[in-house]
């Protein structure tokens, strides 16, 4: 039993909560293994497997794109699919054009610096070469090459840390397909399975980052026993809160799907995002996200102290859609230029944005994030702090004219009157040391994209209100 997995459990039984305390040397263990994660800030997340083959619809219905948020890898309970039906797509799933180089490249182009795979997604099919299941990608496809193994080793030649998504509680097809909401806890025979799988994905696939396990609802003590086996097999494994396990087993949190915090997040916090409305594969769901969204959604994210874990859903083939690798490359644009804003920051010291944006921070800098360019200078209130030079990103050899009264925390920035970014523009503020604010300034702005998620299960209430059959007639009369 390692040092890590005893000090972990001392944290446990003293009943300090390891989740949740970014401040440094809360718990010091936790703060090694998280030293990667808070400093990567940015990862990209990718939903595969069988439900691709189908692309969200099903005889003619397209679950992905009608029911808005809901999506396409859910398909086979949508649409009442059979186990037996459903695992016929297994013999279809054969997508040649897989490189795992492609997708590591354009990950790392992007500046993520993490990848987390669907290892096993709730319809119970393996992405990897499990001896627990024949029902997997090497035995029961053409394709018989193990995916996970090829982007564990690409990921670790190109420097990116690698992790797996596994869905440990719904799983329609090794568990009761009807079960789908979890009504009764995991049977001891499919606890052995996830933790037979456990094992291996632990053993086989070398250094994990993180296992992101999903949805564990109200089964806390057996999710416990899966976190501890995390622990013990690889205990500088990180493991997600959607473990849903006692206090201190998870590392750190998750936001809701696609939403990015309100305001500052306290603790260590992801958002799993989208690039459009659906996690896995759609064939005709168009709700893409511009790369202004994309790359406004990122900045504020990280400006409240939360990572982004960025969605692809590849295409049966193998390929990534053009759309993906085109967004990959914008953001990568930008990152190009503004990463050092990015990558080790925190959350700005503000509880609130301003008008124009939002804020990071690291030791010495304050970033401003500037969504909404003004010529007549960027203004914020609130700190207290002497600002020693002021200059964008985007020309790091000028200085730009500050006036500041620190006794009332006023700031103004004198810029260009043209926004050197279309999308997020960046000026940089050299301080000395830790920002001094003046806890009175009241906030003057909040943003938050929860409307978008309001509006999504508004409509998604009246489709189920209207039921599907009109739907259907709807989709036909278009
Ligand atoms: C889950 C999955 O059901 C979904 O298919 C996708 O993989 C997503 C990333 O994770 O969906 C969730 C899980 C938890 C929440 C929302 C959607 N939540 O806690 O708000």
């Amino acid at each position: 039993m390692t040092n890590n997995f005893v000090r972990r459990e001392f944290l446990k039984l003293a009943g300090l909560s390891a989740v949740g305390l970014r401040s440094a040397g809360a718990d010091p263990a936790r703060d090694e293994r998280m030293a990667w994660w808070r400093e990567a800030r940015f990862g990209m997340f990718i939903h595969w497997g069988l439900y691709s083959v189908l692309g969200g619809e099903w005889k003619g219905f397209d679950y992905g794109k009608e029911m808005g948020g809901s999506s396409a890898e859910w398909i086979m309970l949508r649409a009442g699919i059979s186990r037996e039906e459903y695992a016929t797509l297994a013999k279809q799933f054969n997508p040649v054009k897989f490189k795992a180089q492609e997708w590591v490249g354009l990950a790392k182009e992007a500046g993520m610096k993490y990848m987390v795979i669907t290892s096993k997604h709730h319809d119970g099919f393996s992405m990897f070469g499990s001896k627990m299941t024949k029902y997997n990608i090497v035995d029961a496809t053409p394709f018989r090459r193990d995916v996970i193994k090829e982007l564990a080793q690409e990921c670790r030649r190109q420097g990116l840390r690698f992790g797996v998504y596994y869905s440990h509680c719904r799983d329609w097809y090794n568990r009761d397909p009807q079960d789908r909401n979890n009504e009764i806890p995991p049977p001891p025979q499919y606890v052995s399975f996830v933790k037979g799988q456990l094992r291996e994905l632990l053993t086989n696939y070398g250094p994990l980052g993180v296992i992101w396990f999903d949805t564990g609802d109200k089964y806390a003590d057996i999710n416990t026993e899966y976190g501890r086996l995390v622990q013990q097999l690889q205990p500088q494994c990180l493991i997600s809160g959607r473990l849903q396990g006692r206090e201190g087993v998870s590392d750190y949190q998750q936001e809701g799907d696609r939403r990015i915090p309100a305001k500052r997040v306290n603790g260590d916090v992801e958002t799993p995002m989208t690039l459009r409305d659906n996690w896995g594969y759609d064939r005709d769901e168009n709700n893409w996200k511009s790369d202004k969204d994309i790359l406004q959604r990122f900045t504020l994210t990280a400006c409240r102290g939360a990572n982004m874990l960025l969605n692809m859903g590849p295409q049966p083939d193998g390929l990534l859609a053009p759309q993906e690798i085109s967004s990959l490359k914008a953001i990568g644009r930008w990152m190009k230029v503004n990463s050092e804003a990015i990558y080790g920051t925190t959350a700005g010291p503000f509880d609130y944005d301003f008008e124009w944006g939002s804020i990071s921070q690291k030791p010495d800098r304050l970033y401003l994030h500037v969504l909404k360019w003004n010529p007549s200078g960027i203004a914020f209130h609130g700190l207290k702090s002497k600002i020693n030079r002021a200059w964008l990103l985007t020309d790091t050899r000028n200085s730009l004219a500050i006036e500041q009264d620190t006794a009332k925390g006023l700031v103004k920035v004198n810029v260009p009157a043209k926004a050197p970014d279309e999308n997020v523009s960046v000026i940089a503020l050299e301080i000395a040391g830790k920002p001094v604010v003046d806890e009175k300034a009241a906030g003057t702005y909040h943003w938050s994209k929860d409307v978008d998620i309001r509006l999504n299960q508004e409509k998604i209430a009246k489709q189920k209100a209207m039921g599907w059959r009109q739907v259907l007639r709807d989709k036909k009369n278009k």
